[in-house]
């Protein structure tokens, strides 16, 4: 399994011409505004300031990308990929114009980005299935985009019920084949499980 050693932000873009040019293998993390996905970016990369969070959704709306130096321990390997953070969708105040802008973003990116290994659809525990979560999931099994599911905010709900509440989550979504880890950033729990995920996307 991959541990990250060392992680930069490389930059913020919107358009394709402006992504970075690097070719390393990209993972991207997609989910509703104030989900966790900037929060997950910095427990996975061990570095609490590298993606910039906020209580106020909507915070990030560009594309953010970042460079990943990582080390395969049992392999014996390491190597570079990207992981980008993509602007949170269905946040109250958007304009129809601004959403316009979102979708074409998102477009442009999952048409164009060839080094894309995989989508990281982050769900938060607490609620259930979202018509935008399942509008973006459809999306990806359409375009054949490999994927999985984390549900952030774990430390949200008693551990009696977690189990029940992500089976009924899977369910609402329509997960298929995909895997669905929940994760606590305020715990620092349920990483391995994502970790295990990139890792067999990387050999
Ligand atoms: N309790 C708890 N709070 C969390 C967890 N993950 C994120 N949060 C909180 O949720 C809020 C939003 O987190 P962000 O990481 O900024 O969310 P985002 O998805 O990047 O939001 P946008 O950039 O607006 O799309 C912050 O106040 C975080 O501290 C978690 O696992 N547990
Ligand atoms: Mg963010």
């Amino acid at each position: 399994m991959i541990r990250i050693v060392q992680s930069f932000y490389v930059k913020s873009a919107a358009n394709p011409a402006d992504y970075p040019a690097s070719a390393y293998p990209e993972f991207a993390f997609c989910g509703r505004s104030n989900v966790g996905k900037s929060t997950l970016i910095n427990l996975l990369t061990n570095h609490h300031q590298l993606a910039k969070t906020s209580s106020h959704p909507g915070k990030t709306r560009l594309l953010n990308f970042f460079l990943i130096r990582y080390k395969d321990d049992d392999q014996g390997t390491e190597g570079r990929l990207q992981f980008t953070d993509l602007p949170g969708y269905g946040f109250a105040e958007a304009s129809l114009v601004e959403q316009e802008k979102w979708r074409r973003m998102i477009s442009h990116y999952f048409e164009q980005r060839e080094q894309l290994r995989g989508i990281i659809v982050l769900v938060d525990i607490r609620h259930p299935a979202d018509e935008k979560d399942i509008l973006m999931l459809e999306l990806l099994r359409l375009r054949g985009i490999d994927h999985c599911v984390v549900a952030t905010k774990a430390d949200k709900i008693g551990t009696t019920k977690r189990a029940k509440t992500l089976l009924l989550l899977a369910k609402g979504l329509g997960l298929k084949e995909e895997p669905i880890f929940p994760v606590s950033a305020l715990n620092n729990t349920g990483l391995d499980a994502l970790f295990g995920w990139l890792s067999q996307r990387l050999s």
